[in-house]
Parts: C-alpha cells; sequence; structure tokens
C-alpha cells in the first residue's frame, strides 16, 4: 500500500549494486535468507548502452530483460531462487529517461537506437525538448519546471505526462512483476511529477513496494515530501547527517534522530549510511573505505527505529566512473566477496545487526544513555539493547540497564549466534535488567532476545 514500508517482518533491503543474476542468486540462497535480509535490491536489468562505466545501466535502450548483469531467463531464475530463501526482490527502474547517446548505437542485446528513437517503444514524440541551456540539459535545480521537463545530463527525457509513454512504462513494470518482481526503485523520480508516477502505479497488475529516489536538495523547489503518497521515499539527508555526526560532532546528537532533525516521517523514510551516487559524488558520506567506523554506523542505523534501511554492498573502485569487475566481453563477473566487491552486507556486524533489527521491530526506543560525547546506549523496549563507543579510549566497568529479560545473551557484535550458540562473548543480564560490560574504543556491543542462549 502506498507510503508502506516494505511489507513483512523482514525488511532490511540489500543492495547488490551491479552483482549479476547468478551471483545474486546465490548470495540469497547462502547469505541474505540465513542472515535475515528481507530483500535484495537488483541493479537495473533492462537492455543498456555499451561500455565499461559503471552507470551503463541507467541508458536503456529497451525493455528487453537483457544486460550485462544476465539474461532474462537468469533473472527470471534468480528471483526465485530468492523467494525460495525468503528474500523478496527490488528492481531499480530507470522510467525517467532512455539514453544520454546523442548518436545512438546499438544497445547491450542488439536493438539499434537513435537518442530520440527507440524502434517499437519511443520516438521523437515522446520525448520533451525543454529549449532551454542549448542542449536542453538541467541547469537549475531551483526551477521546478526545468527540472521535470529538461534533461538530466543528456539522457532522453520521458514525456511521462503522456498516457503512452505511461503504458509503455507500466508494461516495462508489469513485465517484471510477471517475472516475480516484489518491488520498484523508481530512479530519477525527482525529474518525474509525483503525479505521474501515482498514474504509471495506477496501471500496475499487481500492488508492488515503491521506493522513490528524490534526493534532498535545500531550498530547491521539489522536496521529497511531494512523493510519500506513491511509497516511500530516499532519505538522502540521513547519511549525509550521519556521517557528519561520526565524522566531526558527538554521537549524544543522535538521541532524536530522524523526524526531530527535519527527515521525513519515519513510515515513509527509506535510508542508507551510503548508496551508489553518493559513495562516489556527494563528499562527506561514510563508505566501505571507512571499515569499522562504516560498521557502526550501519550498526547504528540497524539499531535505531527510523525509516526502512538499506546495507550498501560495493565493489572495490578507485576512480568515478569504472564498472564492474568484467570479462572481456563486457559480462559482469561472479561476485567474489573480499577480492574485487566489498560485500559489506557480509561484514559480520553488519549481518548479525540485521537479526537485530528483525527481532526489535515494533518496539520503541528506551534507557538512552549518553555521557555528552560519543558513548551511547539505548534499549529497545524488552527486546534488545546496544551501547556504541566512538571515544577514543574504552569504557570500562560500567553497568547497563538494558530493559531485557534476565538471560544470558550472544554479543552480536563480537560474536554470531547460530543453533544455540554464540561464538563471541556472552552478555549476563541480571533479573533487575543490569549487566556489566568492558567496550573498546570505536566499538560497540549489541543483545538481542533474538540471540539468546
Ligand atoms: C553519464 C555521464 C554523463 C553523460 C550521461 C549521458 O556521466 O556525463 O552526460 O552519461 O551520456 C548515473 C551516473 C551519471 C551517468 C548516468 C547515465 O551518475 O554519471 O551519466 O547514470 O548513465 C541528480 C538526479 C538524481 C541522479 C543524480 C545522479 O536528481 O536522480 O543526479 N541519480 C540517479 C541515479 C544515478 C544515475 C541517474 C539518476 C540517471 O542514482 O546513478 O546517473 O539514471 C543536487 C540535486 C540532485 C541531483 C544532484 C546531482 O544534489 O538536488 O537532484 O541529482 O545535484 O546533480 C548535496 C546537495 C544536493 C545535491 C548533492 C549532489 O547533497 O544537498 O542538493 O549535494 O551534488
Amino acid at each position: 500500500p502506498a507510503g508502506a514500508a516494505p511489507a513483512g517482518s523482514k525488511k532490511v533491503i540489500a543492495n547488490l549494486f551491479e552483482w549479476n543474476w547468478s551471483s545474486v542468486a546465490t548470495e540469497c540462497r547462502t547469505n541474505l535468507g540465513p542472515k535475515g535480509y528481507g530483500w535484495v535490491q537488483v541493479s537495473p536489468p533492462q537492455e543498456h548502452v555499451r561500455g565499461s562505466q559503471w552507470w551503463l545501466a541507467y541508458q536503456p535502450v529497451s525493455y528487453r530483460i537483457e544486460s550485462r548483469k544476465g539474461t532474462r531467463a537468469q533473472f527470471k531464475s534468480m528471483v526465485d531462487t530468492c523467494h525460495a530463501a525468503g528474500v523478496k526482490v527490488v528492481v531499480d527502474a530507470v522510467v525517467n529517461h532512455m539514453s544520454g547517446q546523442d548518436n545512438g548505437g546499438t544497445g547491450w542485446a542488439g536493438s539499434a537506437y537513435g537518442h530520440y528513437d527507440y524502434p517499437g517503444i519511443y520516438q521523437t514524440q515522446d520525448f520533451h525538448h525543454c529549449g532551454r541551456n542549448g542542449g536542453d540539459d538541467i541547469a537549475n535545480y531551483n526551477d521546478r519546471w526545468e527540472v521535470q521537463n529538461c534533461e538530466l545530463v543528456n539522457l532522453a527525457d520521458l514525456k511521462t505526462e503522456s498516457d503512452y509513454v505511461r503504458t509503455k512504462i507500466a508494461g516495462y513494470l508489469n513485465d517484471l512483476l510477471s517475472l516475480g518482481v516484489d518491488g520498484f526503485r523508481m530512479d530519477a523520480s525527482k525529474h518525474m511529477p509525483a503525479a505521474d508516477i501515482a498514474a504509471i502505479r495506477g496501471k500496475l497488475s499487481r500492488s508492488a513496494y515503491i521506493v522513490q529516489e528524490v534526493i534532498h536538495g535545500a531550498g530547491e523547489p521539489i522536496q521529497p515530501g511531494e512523493y510519500t503518497g506513491n511509497g516511500d521515499v530516499h532519505e538522502f539527508r540521513y547519511g549525509k547527517d550521519l556521517a557528519r555526526v561520526f565524522r566531526s560532532e558527538k554521537l549524544a546528537y543522535l538521541r532524536n534522530f530522524g523526524e526531530g532533525w527535519g527527515h521525513l516521517p519515519s513510515g515513509s523514510a527509506a535510508v542508507f549510511v551510503d548508496n551508489h551516487d553518493t559513495q562516489r559524488d556527494v563528499g562527506g558520506v561514510l563508505t566501505y573505505r571507512d571499515r569499522g567506523i562504516y560498521a557502526l554506523a550501519n550498526a547504528f542505523m540497524l539499531a535505531w527505529p527510523y525509516g526502512s534501511p538499506t546495507v550498501m554492498s560495493s565493489y572495490t573502485f578507485s576512480q568515478r566512473d569504472q564498472g564492474p569487475p568484467s570479462d572481456s566481453s563486457g559480462r559482469t563477473l561472479n561476485a567474489t566477496c573480499y577480492s574485487g566487491w566489498e560485500c559489506e552486507h557480509r561484514w559480520p556486524v553488519i549481518a548479525n545487526m540485521v537479526g537485530f533489527r528483525n527481532a526489535t521491530e515494533g518496539a520503541g526506543v528506551v534507557n538512552w544513555y549518553d555521557n555528552g560525547n560519543n558513548h551511547i546506549a539505548f534499549g529497545r523496549s524488552g527486546k534488545g539493547y546496544v551501547t556504541i563507543n566512538d571515544e577514543d579510549s574504552a569504557v570500562n566497568g560500567r553497568s547497563y540497564q538494558s530493559g531485557l529479560p534476565a538471560g544470558r545473551y550472544c554479543d552480536v557484535v563480537h560474536g554470531t549466534f547460530s543453533n544455540g550458540t554464540c561464538s563471541g562473548p556472552v552478555i549476563t543480564v541480571d533479573g533487575g535488567g543490569w549487566f556489566a560490560a568492558n567496550v573498546p574504543a570505536h566499538d560497540a556491543i549489541a543483545i538481542h532476545v533474538g540471540a539468546r542462549l
């Protein structure tokens, strides 16, 4: 339903950015399902322009499900495998535009195209030509009309106000639904009026989770809040603010993080520490390169009940445009964790905190503690408790009021709970809810009722 977070009790999304379909399928079965991820977000599956850069998939050439990440059959098999593992699939849907190639060319799967000519789908009359800024490009984000009628970086901008265009877009999305897809990340949503997205959504053959990419820009006329009627909206301020807090402010400030900071209503917000754009372009967010601090920021995101979290999973890159590891014909290689692929979603702290998120779903924040600086702790109303120490020194010999039932709990930051045993330290909560522990510098302890011995 509109505005709803992903349905079900397992709401965490793993964004396996640019993973090929067979690797996504394997990961659903071996890691995402077992670790409690409810969803996997996959990169755009439609035919795209040729080249080697990461962003090829953001330039559609046709709506054939055939890309460097795999064939239609491989895609379908991936969806089925993920479903069997209890993981739903959200597809990055690029429907605001087609390619940005002035001279056209041949797409990945062999379709010939021109910048404003996609045989059998769209021709010149289906695209905006705003007549501004020389090449029809968007220059001024303070002009609503321009943002929605000019071109985003030369990408042929579809007339989403046209019923013909809406029907074609819905046809593509319905094809994906027929393959079993469960939701869509609507790329470049800011560049389509919210009413156009609503009209496209109205043509879907069944309900699907929708999350819209609308980057908050201070003072811009088009604001993320306009889109909440269609589904969730990415809250880009979350990752930026969290990075600033971890880098140069105090974790104590996080006690009202989210709505208290002017972010979207929690029930409409989709959040992440970083995504594929912000890890490249928007200075200052935390990324895999920040290692331990990145893990702590993700642990906070997963412990803190604001919005619907996505865990980013990246391939290693050193240059902005660098594509994923590929073979000589441009096919994306299988993802190999910790060698060319960072696999943040598998980092033990992050993966174990997905279980914390699931076990604490619906429980409010209780027993907030902070030292006025970089040591914080809070409970999740009888379901879980976390303490994060981002000070430069350990906090030793302190007791914490967890609000949890007496018992022995696995510290899921330092150990993994499986088959009733904990591979790390065990925390003993007494009859009054208290436990004593030492927390090293830049480290954390987390316990929850789903990992009780
Ligand atoms: C490539 C080449 C281009 C070439 C084009 C066509 O790089 O030179 O012209 O091909 O041949 C991705 C890549 C692009 C790539 C494109 C197509 O990033 O490099 O172009 O694929 O292959 C805006 C949009 C937002 C968009 C973002 C990149 O609003 O929707 O730009 N993101 C999505 C995808 C992205 C993808 C596309 C869209 C296109 O996630 O990966 O592009 O499908 C402000 C505005 C934002 C605006 C940014 C950037 O943001 O508010 O709306 O995003 O500027 O222009 C602070 C500010 C915030 C500001 C932000 C970033 O946070 O508060 O306001 O900084 O500066």
